[in-house]
């Protein structure tokens, strides 16, 4: 039988790792039969929480799972890591500018990709959960000169899957019929929802929205007014609502994001294409480098940015909009020697 993939999530004892924990131990994101062993890295105050994940680990009595570590030792963590999911960030206190904002992850993506370089397996496969969670990518990336750029990925998939979710909502249809859908962007409320190439049961979605809001003019307006902000502001407005922010949501799109990158769900064509931020080869005019989110698909384990769409003139505003909040950032983290 297989060798066990070795998975290290940090911020392993927060509320996004322990909703991933046990769905990774059950096989949900590598398949049914592959053996797993978990790498549950924390900063000391975290330690005892992820061990705590642990002990229920071990009571759940998952058969693929080989093994549970926890540490607060990065080198440790990553050590032979094949997928690393980097969900552990220093969230935005009050007061805090964007420049501390992004130095005090600075100071944890930096370091953790500096031992990923060191310490990963060949085939590593990295998506960052922290936000900013696409400059926290490039800041990784940028201290593993040894790993390809193109393992390193950020999570908008819950962006994805919140798009799937409004749509079906407003076209009284199930979200398995639901394909190409595509989040542009940073994953942050200038990101771009676009249901331009949407088909639902093979139907444009467009033209479907076209009927049910009363003509193109209403589905313009549903779609700039209605969806793409609650797409784009549903983070804040599962607070509202719930109390606390997205998580098991989260930690399912997670799950999505690495299962359809290791190929354990289902194969392109029958999917259509999903959302990831990954770096850009200057595809649809975002710089080269850039770690921006791109209707993806995932080739034989390899992510390709689905070439050819047409971009009409709405769509390359927003997409350029957010991409330019992504410069900034960048040139925000190179200013202060992040990268
Ligand atoms: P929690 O505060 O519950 O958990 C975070 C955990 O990370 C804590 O246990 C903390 O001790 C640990 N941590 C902090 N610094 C660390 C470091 N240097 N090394 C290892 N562990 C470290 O937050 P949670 O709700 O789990 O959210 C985690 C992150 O996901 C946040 O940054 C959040 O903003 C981000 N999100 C990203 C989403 C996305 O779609 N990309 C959506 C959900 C979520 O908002």
């Amino acid at each position: 039988s297989q060798n066990p993939v070795t998975v290290t999530i940090t911020g392993a004892g927060g509320q996004i790792g322990y909703a991933l924990l046990f769905r990774i131990a059950s096989g949900q994101m590598l398949g049914a039969d592959v053996p797993v062993r978990l790498r549950l890295l924390e900063i000391p105050q975290g330690v005892k929480a992820a061990e705590g994940a642990a002990l229920e680990l071990q009571d759940a009595a998952f058969p693929l799972l080989h093994g549970v570590d926890v540490t607060d030792d990065a080198t440790a963590a990553f050590d032979g890591v094949n997928i690393a999911m980097l969900v552990g960030a220093r969230p935005r206190g009050p007061g805090m500018e964007r420049a501390d904002l992004l130095a005090a992850n600075g100071g944890i993506f930096g370091p953790q990709g500096a031992a990923i370089n060191a310490g990963a397996a060949d085939d590593v496969r990295v998506v960052v959960v922290g936000n900013p969670a696409n400059t926290n990518a490039l800041i990784a990336s940028a201290h593993a000169p040894d790993v390809p750029a193109a393992r390193f990925t950020a999570l908008t998939r819950l962006d994805h899957n919140r798009a799937l979710g409004q749509l079906s909502a407003a076209l009284d249809a199930p979200v398995g019929g639901i394909r190409n859908v595509t989040i542009w962007g940073n994953h942050s409320a200038t990101q771009y929802p676009d249901v331009s190439h949407a088909t639902l049961d093979g139907r444009a979605v467009p033209t479907l929205l076209a009927e049910r809001f009363g003509g193109a003019d209403g589905a313009a307006h549903w779609l700039s007014e209605q969806f793409i902000p609650r797409v784009a502001k549903r983070g804040a407005e599962i607070i509202e609502v719930r109390g606390s922010s997205s998580v098991a949501s989260a930690a399912s799109a997670a799950i999505d994001h690495v299962r359809d990158w290791v190929g354990a769900g289902s194969q392109p064509g029958d999917a259509g294409w999903t959302s990831v931020a990954l770096p850009s080869d200057g595809s649809y005019g975002v710089p080269e480098g850039l770690i921006s989110s791109f209707p993806v698909e995932s080739v034989d384990g390899q992510l390709r940015i689905v070439q050819g769409l047409s971009i009409d003139e709405f769509s390359r505003a927003r997409i350029d909009a957010s991409v330019a909040e992504l410069v900034s950032e960048r040139d925000a983290v190179r200013a202060l020697g992040l990268l």
